[in-house]
């Protein structure tokens, strides 16, 4: 039996309650299910078909087993409970076959059953396309939380957008990024149902009626003068043990008309078919840019388009079940990944007040009850607002909405005593910035409880973002630290170090993984140690052949792998790192026959198309890189390596491989972060300061296995009240200023010597993200880095003990707090 299967075996034993039908444990019927699909709905012969065609087979016989174990939850689900809703306007999903047979216990078989075709699956899974339906964190925890949904057995619906295109192909050319479309869909989906009869109106624009002397709060029809339609596509999506089965429903736009049959019959084809065009354009393509908010029309109708079509869906299914929307709040809880949906509270006391009929007091009361939002940044220009304007031509009826709750919100502030100050402060209406509409206030306003992503964060939610409501509106917030599933970030990603710990430590922690605790006795353990370095090394030597492969650099993989992965952003800081790459080759050419440690700095991410520094920070690393890589002093005492079109896969050869993991954000902006937790669970070192998750990381793992570094986020609040010019800084210090100044005049671009003026030049004069300041601070932390792996015993100690510890950053544990005092639905315990 694979390793994979192994944990959920005894439980699949004793099914709960006998409702589920005995997954088929024969090889023989599997390899028979592959066949039938690979000859009568792909259309093959097995000595003509190619590994995508044996991939597709596959994943059609393995979604019928899946499909068994959906049927089977729902009568008893139907009954108990609450549903959650979890709406997203991303889902980083990455690839599904192994997750879906390893959750399901059909690795093995599934293997043996290939094999038997002559067929190896390791060559079949890379034939699968990745679902990139989301930018960085925020996607791939949504991703996360409906595995660990189903694991939990939690009756749950994730709803978002079918996009045709995901995120962007990122390709680089001269060490430039450029933007290729991502056709996920090009070969079809196998995983997903197309729901033909499941499709509700969604409309835009047009004029509200109101009755004559009509009350303000009653219905109003809206009369929309354009109208499309939302048509559901149903994956499912397999918990651990495989007996649970949640829904993704993703929508797609098509034409309510099927054509424009006027202009078509007056012979004017182009046209019918161009506001065909227009209209599918909702859902074709994912917007790219994380932390920005672009503020555009289409993005808004997206929005709208997925919030409505969820809420019809939800809500018929409540009616159909329970007959009245009055005990909505007790069937369903409904979270909002960042405000992204948010448009979602109007548009239920919409279809509350207008097309329910239900009193407007009684239905804000009702949305309150059932909405509840999780916010994902504190960076101003990630916050999401939208004009009045657009609103009014968009959505007329939900920006009259808009208005009486904010009336009735402004009045409860009045009767609190705000001054006018304050009411400026918890308008839902911005009349600053020219009228716009702060999503973030309407979330709040909406929702009964609302949360942060990380310790840090979430204090900050409530003292820096949301101060003036949360006095107004006190115990909404509340803190929910991300986590990782760990059946996709350690068993399936680094299988190997799972049968160590398996066999140290049994199969328990598979499922329970605070039981990794007991590896720390083990941590000085010579043998132990001498196995887990040696399954790092394993990693590394296939990430080497990888990096080959792309970027043609050659690393040896007994060097320090130095990672750096995820989305470049100015306040992740990727241009610290490089920065201190470059101060650390000087130094080796000062000195070279040193005993310098062999480092492989490794970056890879892609920057949002129109962030043009962040594109100056990618091409720099590739001119570091080709100086560097080519220059016979240094030879493999520094590598830098960017890895182009980072992705979830990508994510996976790299987190087992890292040695050192960067999480080198300015304290106080990284909300969170999930990668430092899925690098720190593969035992790489975090280098870090103290923002986010890092802390808690730190709280964990204890403070002598962590390297933390930089101002604290209350020291970069004081610092920058003072003023963000750090020429100053950077003339007291000796080493950043040569550096900069190498960078600045061309010593990395020799053909175009000012590349780099402005990225300097900007950097010093408006230091917004303390480079300057944690400069000498990080340079000393990668010191204590370099001592430590020249004493590998101690190294390998602390990696141990990072792996040990990091049990509690499971997504489990967080799906676990949202249900208990957010959703409060019930959860079965492990
Ligand atoms: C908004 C408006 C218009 C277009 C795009 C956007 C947009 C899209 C994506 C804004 C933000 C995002 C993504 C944000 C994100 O990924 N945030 C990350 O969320 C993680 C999960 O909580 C955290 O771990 C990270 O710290 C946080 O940066």
């Amino acid at each position: 039996m694979d390793l994979h299967d192994l944990a959920w075996k005894a439980k699949q034993d004793q099914p709960e309650g006998g409702s589920l039908p005995p997954l088929d444990g024969s090889v023989e019927a599997m390899r028979l299910r592959i066949l039938g699909k690979l000859i009568y709905q792909v259309g093959r012969e097995p000595r003509s078909a190619s590994p995508r065609d044996w991939f597709v087979a596959t994943a059609y016989a393995v979604r019928d087993t899946a499909t068994s174990s959906w049927f089977a939850e729902r009568p008893a689900s139907a009954s108990a409970g609450k549903r959650v809703y979890y709406l997203s306007l991303e889902f980083l999903i990455g690839r599904v076959l192994m997750d879906t047979i390893g959750n399901l216990g059909l690795t093995g078989q599934v293997r043996e059953a290939l094999l038997q075709c002559g067929v190896d699956l390791d060559d079949i899974v890379v034939e699968e396309p990745d679902a990139a339906l989301g930018n960085g964190g925020l996607g791939r925890l949504a991703a996360c939380f409906m595995e660990s949904m189903s694991t939990l057995k939690i009756p749950a619906y994730g709803y978002g957008i079918r996009y045709e295109h995901g995120l962007f192909r990122q390709v680089i050319e001269k060490g430039l990024q450029r933007e290729l479309p991502e056709t996920w869909l090009a070969h079809g989906n196998p995983w997903e149902f197309a729901r033909a009869d499941t499709f509700y109106p969604v409309g835009f624009g047009g004029t509200v009626v109101g009755e004559p002397g009509h009350d303000p709060t009653g219905p109003h029809g809206w009369v929309p003068d354009e109208t499309i339609h939302a048509f559901a596509y149903d994956t499912p999506v397999v918990g651990a043990g495989g007996q649970h089965t949640n829904t993704l429903r993703l929508w797609a736009a098509r034409a309510a008309e099927p054509l424009q049959l006027e202009a078509f019959n007056r012979g004017d084809h182009v046209g019918a078919l161009r506001d065909r065009v227009k209209t599918e354009a909702i859902s074709r393509v994912l917007y790219p840019g994380d932390e920005s908010s672009a503020g555009q029309e289409l993005r808004l109708r997206q929005e709208y388009f997925f919030a409505t079509a969820s809420l019809q869906d939800l809500l018929a299914r409540h009616l159909a079940e329970f007959g009245t929307l009055e005990t909505l709040p007790d069937r369903t809880a409904i979270q909002l990944n960042d405000t992204h949906p948010a448009i979602a509270i109007i548009e239920m006391m919409r279809l509350l007040v207008d097309v329910h009929r239900i009193e407007f007091e009684r239905a804000w009361a009702i949305t309150n009850e059932t909405f509840s939002y999780t916010n994902h940044t504190l960076l101003p220009e990630a916050l999401e607002t939208w004009p009045v304007a657009l609103m009014e031509r968009l959505l007329p009826r939900h920006m009259q909405l808009i208005y009486l709750i904010n009336m009735r919100h402004m009045q409860a502030a009045r009767d609190k005593g705000a001054d006018h100050r304050v009411l400026a402060e918890l308008s839902l209406v911005d009349e600053l910035h020219g009228r716009r509409v702060r999503m973030g206030h309407l979330s709040f306003l909406g929702c009964h409880a609302i949360n942060g992503v990380s310790a840090l964060h979430s204090e900050l939610v409530r003292s820096r973002l949301f101060q003036d409501m949360d006095q107004l509106y006190p115990g909404r917030i509340s803190n929910k630290t991300n986590g990782i599933t760990f059946r996709r970030w350690l068993h399936r990603a680094n299988p190997g170090l799972t049968r160590l710990l398996v066999e140290t430590l049994g199969d328990g922690i598979l499922a329970d993984p605070v039981g990794m605790e007991a590896l720390a006795p083990y941590a000085d353990n010579t043998a132990l140690q001498t196995a887990f370095a040696a399954e790092r090394l394993a990693c590394k030597q296939r990430l080497a052949v990888i990096i080959k492969d792309r970027t043609g650099v050659v690393v040896d993989p007994a060097s320090l792998f130095d990672v750096q992965v995820k989305r470049i952003h100015e306040y992740k800081r990727q241009l610290l790192n490089i920065v201190q790459a470059v101060a650390h080759y000087r130094a080796i050419l000062a000195d070279p026959s040193r005993n310098w440690v062999p480092r492989v700095k490794i970056f890879a991410g892609k920057a949002a198309p129109g962030y043009v520094r962040a594109k100056e920070i990618i091409r720099l690393v590739h001119d570091v890189a080709q100086l560097v890589n080519n220059d016979p002093v240094v030879g493999d005492r520094l590598k830098i390596v960017y890895m182009p079109n980072y992705n979830v896969s990508l994510a996976e050869q790299i987190v087992p491989a890292a040695d050192l993991s960067e999480q080198i954000s300015t304290a106080g902006m990284e909300a969170s972060g999930t990668g430092n937790m899925k690098l720190a669970l593969n035992g790489a070192l975090t280098i870090g300061t103290l923002d986010g998750a890092n802390i808690e990381i730190r709280d964990f793992v204890g403070a002598e296995n962590i390297f933390i570094f930089g101002l604290t986020a209350s020291e970069v609040a004081a610092q920058s009240a003072l003023g963000l010019d750090s020429h100053h800084a950077v003339r007291a210090n000796p080493v950043l200023s040569r550096v900069f100044e190498m960078i600045a005049t061309g010593a990395f671009s020799p053909d175009e010597p000012h590349r780099y003026r402005n990225l300097i030049d900007g950097t010093q004069s408006y230091d917004r993200f303390m480079l300057a300041a944690d400069f000498d601070s990080y340079v000393a932390a990668q010191a204590r880095v370099d001592e430590a792996w020249l004493d590998p015993s101690r190294w390998w100690r602390m990696a141990m003990l990072n792996t040990a510890r990091l049990g509690w950053f499971s997504s489990d544990r967080s799906i676990r707090e949202y249900a208990e005092s957010i959703w409060r639905v019930p959860v079965m315990q492990p």
